[in-house]
């Protein structure tokens, strides 16, 4: 398997992904994007019929240890893999590769791919600072190759995550995200520590990097990490338990890298419950990046209906306006 730079991986996603696709082994779904405007955001909403012809992969079993829900199913993201989904390992200083890069088999956009660990670790852990350092030096390399970049991470059962071997997705904007990334990219005010945008129904809570951090190495961006996101994860905790119903266990939560921001949503649910139609839709992170997904123009329908900030609110948690634990910021 290639052992790759941070740069050099990025710079193969195009031509993997070229060659995945004409050997059969990466699925293409073709789809088309709409966009609607609420409190002043512009969410995508992606409608791709041809993701009902997806084969439904068995969800995973949370409550059991993963052991035995592995025992069910082949855990896609352990060798050996499919030899064309593979970008390759990546290049950690002198020590041995961590990390694979893989391209997302189920492809909706382009050069959609995934950072899994070598090593079996559950979906269900946080994300390590060594897993953020390292997802942030291929956002860096992407800007290096003039291409945008940001990452997610769906954690626990609530989250929208699908496969319990650890692994963080990559998308570009410029591949059908908003423009500019997640909507919260475009705020330009100061913000000395973790701090939620009024705008927003739901809780969440943002974490800005530090300005030297786009051209630091990432070994020197690991205590930032370590302390924005135990930062974060603390209110991820309060909030859960501040909730009506308070959870006091298991933490689901999704969690956006970009290069300015450490963005954390805390998750009561999985999906949310269509007035209009009864079903369910699952949201995973990147209903948070302002991307949701729909596989019917009856879901489409129900979508716009039914109003995005509603849903993203049903699916996450209501916010606590205490300026102790997070700073409102009201302009985007
Ligand atoms: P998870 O965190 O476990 O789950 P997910 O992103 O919600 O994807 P899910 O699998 O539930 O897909 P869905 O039908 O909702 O991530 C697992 C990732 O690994 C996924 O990207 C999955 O496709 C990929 N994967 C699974 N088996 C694999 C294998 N054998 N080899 C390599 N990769 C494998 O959505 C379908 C697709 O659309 C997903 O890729 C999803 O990320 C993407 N998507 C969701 N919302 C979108 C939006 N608004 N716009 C564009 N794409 C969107």
């Amino acid at each position: 398997m290639p052992t790759c730079s941070a740069d050099e991986l990025v710079r193969r996603v195009p031509d993997c992904t070229k060659a995945a696709s004409e050997s059969g082994d990466l699925l293409y779904f073709p789809s088309e994007s709409y966009v609607f405007q609420e409190n002043g955001i512009d969410f995508h909403i992606r409608h791709c019929p041809a993701l009902l012809q997806k084969p439904t992969l068995p969800a995973p079993d949370f409550s059991q240890p993963p052991e035995k829900d592995k025992e069910k199913k082949r855990d896609p993201f352990a060798p050996p893999y499919v030899e064309k989904l593979v970008i390759g390992e990546l290049e950690e200083g002198d020590g041995e590769a961590q990390y694979v890069a893989l391209l997302n088999k189920y492809s909706v956009v382009p050069n959609h791919f995934l950072l899994v660990t070598k090593e079996y670790a559950s979906q269900s852990s946080a994300p390590t600072p060594s897993d953020l350092a390292v997802t942030y030096s291929l956002l860096q390399a992407g800007q290096r190759a003039g291409t945008e970049i940001f990452a997610f991470y769906n954690c626990g059962e609530q989250s929208g995550a699908s496969q319990h071997h650890k692994h963080l997705q990559f998308l570009s904007p410029d591949a059908g995200g908003p423009p500019g990334g997640p909507p919260i990219e475009r705020l330009a005010q100061a913000a000395p520590k973790p701090f939620s945008l009024s705008q927003l129904p739901y809780a969440h809570y943002v974490y800005r990097l530090p300005s030297f951090a786009v051209s630091s190495q990432p070994h020197e961006l690991l205590h930032i990490f370590a302390n924005g996101f135990i930062r974060l994860l603390d209110l991820v905790f309060e909030t859960l338990r501040r909730q009506p119903d308070p959870i006091y266990g298991q933490a689901s939560y999704n969690v956006l890298l970009t290069l300015r921001h450490l963005h954390i949503i805390p998750r009561m649910r999985e999906a949310h419950k269509l007035r209009e139609t009864g079903d369910e839709l699952s949201i995973n992170a990147l209903g948070f990046a302002g991307m949701l997904l729909v596989k019917s123009e009856k879901e489409l329908e129900a979508v716009r209906k039914e109003g995005i900030s509603v849903i993203l609110r049903g699916v996450g948690c209501e916010r606590i306006d205490d300026a102790e634990i997070a700073p409102q910021i009201t302009e985007l």
